[in-house]
C-alpha cells in the first residue's frame, strides 16, 4: 500500500512492534546534505572527475590505483567533516530506546547515526572515518582532513593502509553481516528508509524479514524494487516521516 503520510495504522503498528530492525542508506543522510549515490527524490547523485561510483568505489581501482581511492575518500571526508545529523537520524535513535531488541543496519559510511545518538549501529559497508592496515588488517580511527599523507600508514606496523569501506566486489565484514541477517530473520517490523535497494546482499535482508512473515515498512520520496514487496510505502523524506511515529514528538 502507497501511502503519503503516517497514518493511525501505522503508528499501532509500530506501538504493536517487539522487535524492530531498520535498514538504512543514503537517502536518509540527504537532508543533511550528503549526495545519495543513485539521486532520487530531488537529490543530487555523486559524480567526480567525471567517474561512476562503480568505477571509484571498486576493489579493482583499490588495487591498480590506492592513491585515487583515497584522493575520492578525501573528498568526500572534507565534505562530511561540516555535516550534521538531521530529523530522521535523530527519531531512529530515539527508536532504539524504545524497542529492545532494535536493529539498526546501515549501508552508510558516514558516521551519521552515531553522531545522532545511536549505540549500536551495524555499519555492512564500513566506516569512512576509519582505515584498515594491508598489511596487519588493525582498523584504527584515521580522522584527518584533509590527509597528510597518502596512503595513511598503520599506527601498529607502519605499513600502508586503505580506507576501512565495502568497495564493490569486496565481501562484506561477515560478522556484522551475520548479525543484521539475523536481526532480518527474527525481527516482526523491519523498515526499509532512504536505499534504492539495489545493492546486494543489503537489498535482500527486507525480503529475508518479509519471508519470515516480518511486516515491510518502506521509507522512501520515490517507489523502489522493494515497494511491491513492502506491506507500506511512505512516500516522504526521512526526516519528515520518521519522527511522526513517535505520537508525541509528531
Ligand atoms: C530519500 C531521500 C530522503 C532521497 N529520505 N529517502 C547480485 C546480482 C548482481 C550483482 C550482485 C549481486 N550480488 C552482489 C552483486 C555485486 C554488487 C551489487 O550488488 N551490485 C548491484 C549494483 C547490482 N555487490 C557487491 O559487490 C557487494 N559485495 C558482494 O556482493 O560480495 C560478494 C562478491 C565478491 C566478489 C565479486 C562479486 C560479489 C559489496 C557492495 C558494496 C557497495 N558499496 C558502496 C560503496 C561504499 C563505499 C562508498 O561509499 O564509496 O556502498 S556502493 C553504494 O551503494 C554505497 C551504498 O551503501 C550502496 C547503496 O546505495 P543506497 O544507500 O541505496 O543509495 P542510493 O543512492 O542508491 O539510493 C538513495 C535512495 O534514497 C533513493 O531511493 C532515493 O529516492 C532516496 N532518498 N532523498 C528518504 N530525504
Ligand atoms: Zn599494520
Amino acid at each position: 500500500m502507497v501511502l503519503d503520510r503516517v497514518t493511525d495504522e501505522l503508528i499501532s503498528i509500530f506501538e504493536d512492534a517487539m522487535r524492530v530492525a531498520v535498514l538504512t542508506g543514503a537517502g536518509i543522510s540527504a537532508e543533511s546534505g550528503v549526495p545519495t549515490f543513485r539521486g532520487g527524490g530531488g537529490t543530487d547523485v555523486w559524480t567526480w572527475r567525471g567517474k561512476h561510483i562503480t568505477e571509484l568505489s571498486s576493489a579493482e581501482l583499490m588495487a591498480t590505483d590506492p592513491a585515487l581511492v583515497w584522493e575520492w575518500f578525501d573528498y568526500r571526508r572534507g565534505m562530511l567533516k561540516s555535516v550534521a545529523p538531521n530529523a530522521g537520524h535523530y527519531a531512529l535513535a530515539d527508536w532504539e530506546k524504545r524497542f529492545s531488541p532494535f536493529t539498526l543496519i546501515t549501508q552508510n559510511i558516514d558516521d551519521l547515526h552515531r553522531a545522532a545518538g545511536s549505540q549500536n549501529v551495524l555499519e555492512l559497508h564500513g566506516n569512512i572515518w576509519k582505515a584498515r592496515c594491508l598489511r596487519c588488517a588493525s582498523v584504527f580511527d584515521a580522522r584527518e582532513s584533509p590527509l597528510e599523507k597518502n596512503p595513511p600508514t598503520c599506527m601498529v606496523c607502519g605499513a600502508a593502509a586503505r580506507p576501512d569501506v565495502v568497495l564493490f566486489g569486496e565481501l562484506l565484514p561477515e560478522t556484522v553481516f551475520e548479525r543484521a541477517d539475523k536481526a532480518a530473520h527474527q525481527c516482526d517490523l523491519f523498515f526499509v528508509i532512504g536505499t534504492s535497494a539495489v545493492v546486494y546482499p543489503a537489498a535482500g535482508l527486507p525480503i529475508s524479514a518479509k519471508q519470515c512473515g516480518a511486516k515491510i515498512i518502506e521509507v522512501n520520496p520515490e517507489l523502489t524494487d522493494i515497494s511491491m514487496m513492502a506491506d507500506y510505502t511512505i512516500l516522504g523524506k526521512a526526516g519528515e516521516v520518521l519522527p511522526r511515529f513517535l505520537r508525541n514528538r509528531a
